[in-house]
């Protein structure tokens, strides 16, 4: 079968962040993630086979995970939001692929107090945003009058994340889970493995 643009999208990541794996701090250069992204975003719509929506909350839909990073489709009604939340350490690229976003950003909270807000920014397609926890935590929700989808790429694959109550600061783990796996709708959402 010929490779779609996803496909193609998938094996030119993995490759790219094995060399980065491979290459180390002597790399110079760094992964080129938000390029390949960003280039996709522009260029193809291929991923509404993947794009299911979810009236009672942002969908997550996994187009692919192997031990090195996962693509995931996130579908956002209108008016859908995250909570605040952490990357478990891990580099998180989010790429706009259908109408517009804001991501919040929060300095970390110092002992139990609220997270406080460092800035925002709107995300429309094509646009690529990265975070770690080392750069902030973050919020994102679906702003504008048209239904939004973004490719998140996380790697490593996060499971779990924290979140952050946002008048306290208090802490608490999130299961993150699958709305749809490779296309098809799992029932109840799934926890991811
Ligand atoms: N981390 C959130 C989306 S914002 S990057 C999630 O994967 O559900
Ligand atoms: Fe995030």
């Amino acid at each position: 079968m010929t490779p779609t643009p996803l496909d193609r999208l998938i094996e030119d990541v993995g490759a790219d962040l094995t060399a980065d794996l491979t290459m180390g701090a002597n790399g110079a250069r760094g992964p080129r993630v938000a390029e390949l992204v960003s280039r996709y975003a522009r260029a193809h719509d291929d991923w509404r086979t993947f794009a299911l929506f979810d009236s009672q909350r942002y969908a997550r839909n996994l187009v692919h995970k192997d031990e090195l990073f996962e693509l995931i489709l996130l579908c956002w009604d209108l008016g859908q939001v995250t909570p605040i939340h952490d990357h478990q350490g891990q580099r998180c690229w989010m790429g706009v692929l259908d109408g517009r976003v804001e991501e919040i950003l929060y300095a970390p909270p110092e002992g139990g107090t609220a997270p406080r807000v460092r800035g925002s920014k709107e995300h429309e397609r094509g646009a690529v945003a990265f975070i770690t926890d080392d750069i902030a935590l973050h919020r994102i929700a679906q702003v504008g009058t048209a239904r939004a989808v973004s490719l998140h790429l996380y790697s490593r694959p996060i499971p779990v994340c924290r979140i952050f109550d946002p008048a306290t600061g208090v802490v608490a783990d999130r299961t993150l889970t699958y709305h749809s796996i490779r296309g098809v709708r799992v029932e109840p959402d799934t926890a991811a493995r």
